[in-house]
Protein backbone atom coordinates (compact mmCIF):
# COMPACT_ATOMS: atom_id res chain seq x y z
CA UNK A 1 0.00 0.00 0.00
CA UNK A 2 1.28 3.38 -1.01
CA UNK A 3 2.21 6.46 1.41
CA UNK A 4 -0.93 7.93 -0.42
CA UNK A 5 -3.45 5.16 0.08
CA UNK A 6 -2.68 4.57 3.60
CA UNK A 7 -3.76 8.11 4.43
CA UNK A 8 -6.81 7.54 2.48
CA UNK A 9 -7.73 4.24 4.33
CA UNK A 10 -6.90 6.46 7.55
CA UNK A 11 -10.20 7.18 10.10
CA UNK A 12 -9.47 9.25 12.99
CA UNK A 13 -10.56 7.84 16.25
CA UNK A 14 -11.56 9.01 19.61
CA UNK A 15 -8.41 8.85 21.85
CA UNK A 16 -8.87 6.10 24.79
CA UNK A 17 -11.38 6.69 27.36
CA UNK A 18 -10.47 9.20 30.09
CA UNK A 19 -11.64 9.74 33.80
CA UNK A 20 -9.97 11.53 36.41
CA UNK A 21 -7.86 9.09 38.59
CA UNK A 22 -9.84 9.87 41.58
CA UNK A 23 -13.01 12.31 42.08
CA UNK A 24 -11.67 15.42 43.04
CA UNK A 25 -14.72 16.72 44.60
CA UNK A 26 -14.61 14.99 48.15
CA UNK A 27 -10.59 16.29 48.31
CA UNK A 28 -12.19 20.26 48.22
CA UNK A 29 -12.02 22.29 51.64
CA UNK A 30 -15.25 23.81 52.44
CA UNK A 31 -15.69 27.18 51.59
CA UNK A 32 -15.22 28.37 54.81
CA UNK A 33 -13.07 27.62 57.74
CA UNK A 34 -14.99 25.06 59.98
CA UNK A 35 -15.77 26.13 63.36
CA UNK A 36 -17.64 24.53 66.60
CA UNK A 37 -17.24 27.32 69.09
CA UNK A 38 -20.64 29.66 69.28
CA UNK A 39 -21.76 27.50 66.76
CA UNK A 40 -24.47 24.40 67.36
CA UNK A 41 -21.49 22.50 66.69
CA UNK A 42 -20.17 22.96 70.33
CA UNK A 43 -23.51 21.14 72.18
CA UNK A 44 -21.30 18.07 70.86
CA UNK A 45 -18.42 18.70 71.96
CA UNK A 46 -17.22 16.48 74.95
CA UNK A 47 -17.56 19.04 78.54
CA UNK A 48 -14.34 17.22 79.48
CA UNK A 49 -12.40 18.10 76.10
CA UNK A 50 -12.93 21.34 76.40
CA UNK A 51 -11.98 21.77 79.98
CA UNK A 52 -8.94 20.25 78.96
CA UNK A 53 -8.29 22.00 75.96
CA UNK A 54 -8.72 25.45 78.68
CA UNK A 55 -6.44 24.29 80.80
CA UNK A 56 -3.66 23.44 78.26
CA UNK A 57 -4.50 27.00 76.38
CA UNK A 58 -3.76 28.75 79.52
CA UNK A 59 -0.53 27.08 80.38
CA UNK A 60 0.41 27.40 76.27
CA UNK A 61 -0.22 30.95 77.14
CA UNK A 62 1.55 31.55 79.89
CA UNK A 63 4.57 29.19 78.54
CA UNK A 64 5.16 31.73 75.50
CA UNK A 65 4.76 34.88 78.10
CA UNK A 66 7.54 32.93 79.97
CA UNK A 67 10.31 32.02 77.34
CA UNK A 68 9.89 35.50 75.75
CA UNK A 69 10.45 36.86 79.13
CA UNK A 70 13.50 34.76 79.19
CA UNK A 71 14.92 35.99 75.63
CA UNK A 72 14.72 39.22 77.59
CA UNK A 73 16.98 38.37 80.72
CA UNK A 74 19.90 36.80 78.14
CA UNK A 75 18.61 32.94 79.70
CA UNK A 76 17.66 32.06 76.28
CA UNK A 77 18.94 33.11 72.66
CA UNK A 78 15.78 32.99 70.76
CA UNK A 79 12.05 32.17 70.70
CA UNK A 80 9.77 32.10 68.11
CA UNK A 81 6.53 32.68 70.31
CA UNK A 82 2.82 31.14 69.46
CA UNK A 83 1.07 33.36 71.56
CA UNK A 84 -2.47 33.55 69.69
CA UNK A 85 -1.02 29.83 67.83
CA UNK A 86 -1.92 27.88 71.28
CA UNK A 87 -4.85 26.68 70.26
CA UNK A 88 -3.03 24.62 67.14
CA UNK A 89 -0.39 23.68 69.26
CA UNK A 90 -2.58 21.77 71.86
CA UNK A 91 -4.86 20.10 69.64
CA UNK A 92 -1.88 18.59 67.64
CA UNK A 93 -0.55 17.55 70.91
CA UNK A 94 -3.90 16.08 71.99
CA UNK A 95 -5.25 14.12 69.26
CA UNK A 96 -2.03 12.17 69.47
CA UNK A 97 -1.70 8.28 70.79
CA UNK A 98 1.61 7.79 72.65
CA UNK A 99 2.42 5.50 70.11
CA UNK A 100 2.59 8.37 67.42
CA UNK A 101 4.83 10.85 66.61
CA UNK A 102 4.78 14.17 66.16
CA UNK A 103 6.95 16.24 63.34
CA UNK A 104 7.52 20.16 65.22
CA UNK A 105 9.32 23.35 63.45
CA UNK A 106 11.15 25.59 65.90
CA UNK A 107 7.83 27.41 66.64
CA UNK A 108 5.99 24.30 67.79
CA UNK A 109 7.69 23.98 71.56
CA UNK A 110 4.20 23.69 72.96
CA UNK A 111 2.74 21.25 71.19
CA UNK A 112 6.19 19.37 72.26
CA UNK A 113 5.02 20.39 75.51
CA UNK A 114 1.51 19.63 75.88
CA UNK A 115 2.95 16.28 74.40
CA UNK A 116 4.63 15.83 77.63
CA UNK A 117 8.23 16.93 77.17
CA UNK A 118 10.02 18.78 80.16
CA UNK A 119 9.70 22.68 79.25
CA UNK A 120 13.00 23.49 79.83
CA UNK A 121 14.37 20.48 77.69
CA UNK A 122 12.18 21.59 75.07
CA UNK A 123 13.75 24.94 74.62
CA UNK A 124 17.67 23.32 74.25
CA UNK A 125 18.08 24.08 71.21
CA UNK A 126 16.90 27.60 71.80
CA UNK A 127 19.49 28.26 74.29
CA UNK A 128 22.07 27.64 71.90
CA UNK A 129 23.47 24.37 73.09
CA UNK A 130 24.12 22.30 69.70
CA UNK A 131 21.97 19.40 70.78
CA UNK A 132 17.94 18.34 70.36
CA UNK A 133 18.29 18.59 74.34
CA UNK A 134 15.93 15.42 74.83
CA UNK A 135 15.10 11.69 73.42
CA UNK A 136 12.90 12.07 70.57
CA UNK A 137 12.07 8.31 70.91
CA UNK A 138 11.03 8.89 74.81
CA UNK A 139 7.93 11.16 73.92
CA UNK A 140 7.85 10.50 70.12
CA UNK A 141 8.79 13.62 69.24
CA UNK A 142 11.15 14.63 66.74
CA UNK A 143 13.26 17.43 66.71
CA UNK A 144 12.11 20.91 66.74
CA UNK A 145 13.24 21.51 62.77
CA UNK A 146 14.63 24.97 61.79
CA UNK A 147 15.53 24.14 58.04
CA UNK A 148 11.81 25.10 56.61
CA UNK A 149 9.51 21.66 55.61
CA UNK A 150 12.06 19.27 55.82
CA UNK A 151 11.04 17.43 59.00
CA UNK A 152 7.67 16.85 56.35
CA UNK A 153 9.39 14.25 54.13
CA UNK A 154 10.72 12.90 57.64
CA UNK A 155 7.53 12.19 58.73
CA UNK A 156 6.22 10.20 55.69
CA UNK A 157 9.39 8.35 55.75
CA UNK A 158 8.77 7.63 59.65
CA UNK A 159 5.42 7.06 58.76
CA UNK A 160 5.75 4.47 55.60
CA UNK A 161 8.47 2.45 56.92
CA UNK A 162 5.94 2.46 60.14
CA UNK A 163 3.19 1.20 57.80
CA UNK A 164 5.63 -1.76 55.90
CA UNK A 165 6.46 -3.17 59.62
CA UNK A 166 2.56 -3.58 59.87
CA UNK A 167 3.13 -0.82 63.18
CA UNK A 168 -0.10 1.63 64.18
CA UNK A 169 1.86 4.31 63.54
CA UNK A 170 0.42 8.12 62.57
CA UNK A 171 2.86 10.75 62.20
CA UNK A 172 1.66 14.47 62.55
CA UNK A 173 3.65 17.49 60.72
CA UNK A 174 3.69 20.86 61.48
CA UNK A 175 4.68 23.42 59.19
CA UNK A 176 3.90 27.42 58.44
CA UNK A 177 2.27 29.02 55.83
CA UNK A 178 5.70 29.84 53.98
CA UNK A 179 7.30 26.05 54.71
CA UNK A 180 4.86 25.34 52.24
CA UNK A 181 6.42 27.08 49.17
CA UNK A 182 9.23 24.86 50.01
CA UNK A 183 10.26 21.52 47.60
CA UNK A 184 10.31 19.82 50.61
CA UNK A 185 6.58 20.23 50.94
CA UNK A 186 5.69 19.31 47.84
CA UNK A 187 8.18 16.43 48.17
CA UNK A 188 6.44 15.48 50.98
CA UNK A 189 3.03 15.39 49.95
CA UNK A 190 3.35 13.93 46.91
CA UNK A 191 4.46 10.74 48.66
CA UNK A 192 2.69 10.78 50.87
CA UNK A 193 -0.43 10.62 48.54
CA UNK A 194 1.26 8.31 46.35
CA UNK A 195 2.33 5.80 48.86
CA UNK A 196 -0.97 6.49 51.11
CA UNK A 197 1.24 7.22 54.25
CA UNK A 198 -0.58 7.61 57.68
CA UNK A 199 0.53 11.16 57.97
CA UNK A 200 -1.29 14.24 59.33
CA UNK A 201 -0.09 17.70 57.50
CA UNK A 202 -1.03 20.94 59.70
CA UNK A 203 -0.25 24.22 58.24
CA UNK A 204 -0.62 26.83 61.00
CA UNK A 205 -1.64 29.92 58.75
CA UNK A 206 -0.87 32.94 60.46
CA UNK A 207 -0.20 35.45 58.02
CA UNK A 208 3.45 35.96 57.95
CA UNK A 209 6.36 34.45 56.99
CA UNK A 210 8.73 36.40 58.85
CA UNK A 211 7.30 39.85 56.76
CA UNK A 212 5.91 37.95 53.97
CA UNK A 213 2.24 38.09 53.82
CA UNK A 214 0.73 35.31 52.34
CA UNK A 215 -0.48 37.36 49.49
CA UNK A 216 3.03 37.17 48.48
CA UNK A 217 3.25 33.65 49.11
CA UNK A 218 0.74 31.90 46.86
CA UNK A 219 -1.97 32.58 44.45
CA UNK A 220 -3.93 29.65 45.85
CA UNK A 221 -7.21 30.12 46.61
CA UNK A 222 -6.05 28.34 50.21
CA UNK A 223 -3.20 26.08 51.31
CA UNK A 224 -6.05 23.97 52.07
CA UNK A 225 -6.75 23.88 48.01
CA UNK A 226 -3.08 22.30 47.53
CA UNK A 227 -4.23 18.86 48.62
CA UNK A 228 -6.47 18.70 45.97
CA UNK A 229 -3.33 18.20 43.22
CA UNK A 230 -1.64 15.66 45.02
CA UNK A 231 -5.06 13.56 45.42
CA UNK A 232 -5.53 14.06 49.46
CA UNK A 233 -8.30 15.73 51.34
CA UNK A 234 -7.77 19.19 51.89
CA UNK A 235 -9.04 20.54 54.99
CA UNK A 236 -9.61 24.29 56.22
CA UNK A 237 -10.35 25.11 60.00
CA UNK A 238 -10.64 28.02 62.48
CA UNK A 239 -7.32 27.50 63.97
CA UNK A 240 -8.40 29.80 66.93
CA UNK A 241 -11.07 27.14 67.87
CA UNK A 242 -9.83 24.70 69.77
CA UNK A 243 -12.24 22.83 69.63
CA UNK A 244 -12.73 22.74 65.73
CA UNK A 245 -8.78 22.14 65.69
CA UNK A 246 -9.25 19.30 67.71
CA UNK A 247 -12.16 17.64 65.57
CA UNK A 248 -10.48 18.16 62.25
CA UNK A 249 -7.17 16.75 63.21
CA UNK A 250 -8.90 13.99 65.26
CA UNK A 251 -10.94 13.19 61.77
CA UNK A 252 -7.45 13.04 59.99
CA UNK A 253 -5.87 11.21 62.26
CA UNK A 254 -8.69 8.44 62.58
CA UNK A 255 -8.24 8.58 58.69
CA UNK A 256 -4.76 7.60 58.35
CA UNK A 257 -5.12 5.10 61.57
CA UNK A 258 -8.07 3.41 59.28
CA UNK A 259 -5.72 2.89 56.20
CA UNK A 260 -7.54 6.02 54.14
CA UNK A 261 -3.90 8.22 53.74
CA UNK A 262 -3.09 11.48 54.26
CA UNK A 263 -4.72 14.34 54.99
CA UNK A 264 -3.36 18.62 54.60
CA UNK A 265 -5.10 20.74 57.11
CA UNK A 266 -4.86 24.47 56.77
CA UNK A 267 -5.51 25.94 60.30
CA UNK A 268 -6.40 29.58 59.79
CA UNK A 269 -4.75 31.95 62.83
CA UNK A 270 -2.82 34.40 63.27
CA UNK A 271 1.08 35.23 65.07
CA UNK A 272 -0.02 37.96 67.69
CA UNK A 273 3.69 38.84 68.28
CA UNK A 274 6.81 39.62 66.50
CA UNK A 275 8.13 36.82 64.70
CA UNK A 276 10.88 35.89 67.04
CA UNK A 277 12.38 38.09 70.23
CA UNK A 278 14.89 39.36 67.54
CA UNK A 279 11.97 40.74 64.86
CA UNK A 280 10.17 44.01 65.06
CA UNK A 281 6.72 43.32 63.39
CA UNK A 282 5.93 47.13 63.26
CA UNK A 283 7.92 47.67 60.15
CA UNK A 284 5.54 45.37 58.02
CA UNK A 285 2.12 45.41 59.79
CA UNK A 286 0.02 47.61 61.60
CA UNK A 287 -1.78 47.56 65.35
CA UNK A 288 -5.18 47.43 63.61
CA UNK A 289 -4.92 44.30 61.91
CA UNK A 290 -2.90 42.54 65.16
CA UNK A 291 -5.97 44.59 67.54
CA UNK A 292 -8.75 42.27 65.13
CA UNK A 293 -6.82 39.12 65.85
CA UNK A 294 -6.78 39.63 69.66
CA UNK A 295 -10.09 40.09 69.91
CA UNK A 296 -10.57 36.02 68.12
CA UNK A 297 -8.33 35.00 70.99
CA UNK A 298 -8.45 31.34 71.23
CA UNK A 299 -8.39 31.31 75.40
CA UNK A 300 -11.08 34.31 74.98
CA UNK A 301 -13.40 31.94 72.44
CA UNK A 302 -13.01 28.72 74.70
CA UNK A 303 -13.53 30.66 77.62
CA UNK A 304 -17.03 32.29 77.12
CA UNK A 305 -18.37 29.08 75.51
CA UNK A 306 -17.38 27.03 78.57
CA UNK A 307 -18.78 29.96 80.98
CA UNK A 308 -22.19 30.20 78.61
CA UNK A 309 -22.48 26.77 79.21
CA UNK A 310 -21.96 26.61 82.77
CA UNK A 311 -19.19 24.10 82.16
CA UNK A 312 -16.25 26.23 84.44
CA UNK A 313 -16.80 29.11 87.01
CA UNK A 314 -14.34 31.61 88.47
CA UNK A 315 -12.25 29.37 90.55
CA UNK A 316 -11.84 26.83 87.45
CA UNK A 317 -10.18 29.46 85.89
CA UNK A 318 -7.92 30.59 88.63
CA UNK A 319 -7.22 27.23 88.67
CA UNK A 320 -6.06 27.19 85.24
CA UNK A 321 -3.94 30.04 85.63
CA UNK A 322 -2.64 28.77 89.04
CA UNK A 323 -1.27 25.85 87.75
CA UNK A 324 0.02 28.14 84.09
CA UNK A 325 1.71 29.85 87.14
CA UNK A 326 3.23 26.95 89.35
CA UNK A 327 4.79 25.83 85.91
CA UNK A 328 6.18 29.67 84.92
CA UNK A 329 7.92 29.66 88.27
CA UNK A 330 9.30 26.37 87.82
CA UNK A 331 10.51 27.36 84.10
CA UNK A 332 12.05 30.20 85.56
CA UNK A 333 13.63 28.92 88.56
CA UNK A 334 15.34 26.21 86.10
CA UNK A 335 15.93 28.49 83.14
CA UNK A 336 18.20 30.73 85.83
CA UNK A 337 20.39 27.79 86.74
CA UNK A 338 23.41 27.60 84.07
CA UNK A 339 23.48 24.26 82.62
CA UNK A 340 26.76 22.24 82.60
CA UNK A 341 28.00 22.65 79.12
CA UNK A 342 31.50 20.70 78.37
CA UNK A 343 32.99 22.00 75.49
CA UNK A 344 34.11 18.52 74.67
CA UNK A 345 30.85 17.36 73.79
CA UNK A 346 31.20 19.81 70.54
CA UNK A 347 33.12 16.79 68.99
CA UNK A 348 30.59 13.86 70.09
CA UNK A 349 28.11 12.60 67.90
CA UNK A 350 29.31 14.13 65.14
CA UNK A 351 30.44 10.63 62.71
CA UNK A 352 30.27 7.14 64.54
CA UNK A 353 34.20 7.18 63.44
CA UNK A 354 36.01 10.75 64.24
CA UNK A 355 37.69 12.16 61.03
CA UNK A 356 41.52 12.86 61.34
CA UNK A 357 40.57 16.56 61.12
CA UNK A 358 38.23 16.46 64.33
CA UNK A 359 40.39 14.74 66.13
CA UNK A 360 43.28 16.97 65.51
CA UNK A 361 40.89 19.75 66.77
CA UNK A 362 39.99 18.18 69.44
CA UNK A 363 43.21 17.25 70.99
CA UNK A 364 43.63 21.48 70.01
CA UNK A 365 41.11 22.37 72.08
CA UNK A 366 41.51 19.52 74.91
CA UNK A 367 45.48 21.39 75.11
CA UNK A 368 44.00 25.22 75.43
CA UNK A 369 41.26 23.87 77.98
CA UNK A 370 43.99 22.24 80.27
CA UNK A 371 46.27 25.36 79.45
CA UNK A 372 43.76 27.78 80.66
CA UNK A 373 43.31 25.52 83.90
CA UNK A 374 46.41 26.09 84.46
CA UNK A 375 46.14 29.96 84.94
CA UNK A 376 46.85 33.13 82.31
CA UNK A 377 49.70 33.14 79.82
CA UNK A 378 52.73 34.89 81.54
C1 LIG B 1 15.10 26.24 54.24
C2 LIG B 1 15.00 27.52 55.00
N1 LIG B 1 14.96 28.69 54.34
C3 LIG B 1 14.88 29.86 55.02
C4 LIG B 1 14.85 29.85 56.39
C5 LIG B 1 14.79 31.18 57.15
N2 LIG B 1 13.47 31.33 57.78
C6 LIG B 1 13.31 31.04 59.09
S1 LIG B 1 11.73 31.24 59.59
C7 LIG B 1 11.23 31.73 58.06
C8 LIG B 1 9.79 32.08 57.80
C9 LIG B 1 8.90 30.88 57.90
O1 LIG B 1 7.56 31.24 57.90
P1 LIG B 1 6.41 30.20 58.07
O2 LIG B 1 6.74 28.93 57.38
O3 LIG B 1 5.15 30.84 57.68
O4 LIG B 1 6.42 29.84 59.62
P2 LIG B 1 6.24 30.79 60.88
O5 LIG B 1 7.62 31.28 61.26
O6 LIG B 1 5.31 31.89 60.54
O7 LIG B 1 5.73 29.89 61.94
C10 LIG B 1 12.31 31.75 57.17
C11 LIG B 1 12.24 32.15 55.77
C12 LIG B 1 14.91 28.61 57.05
N3 LIG B 1 14.86 28.50 58.38
N4 LIG B 1 14.97 27.46 56.34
Amino acid sequence: MTVMEQRGAYKPTPPPAWQPRTDPAPLLPDARPYRVLGTEAAAQADPGLLRRLHAELVRGRRYNAQATALTKQGRLAVYPSSTGQEACQVAAALVLEDRDWLFPSYRDTLAAVARGLDPVQALTLLRGDWHTGYDPREHRVAPLCTPLATQLPHAVGLAHAARLKGDDVVALAMVGDGGSSEGDFHEALNFAAVWQAPVVFLVQNNGFAISVPLAKQTAAPSLAHKAVGYGMPGRLVDGNDAAAVHEVLSDAVRHARAGGGPTLVEAITYRVEAHTNADDATRYRGDAEVDTWRDHDPIVLLEHELTERGLIDDSGIQAARDAAEAMAADLRERMNQDPPLDPMDLFAHVYAEPTPQLREQQAQLRAELAAEQEGPHR
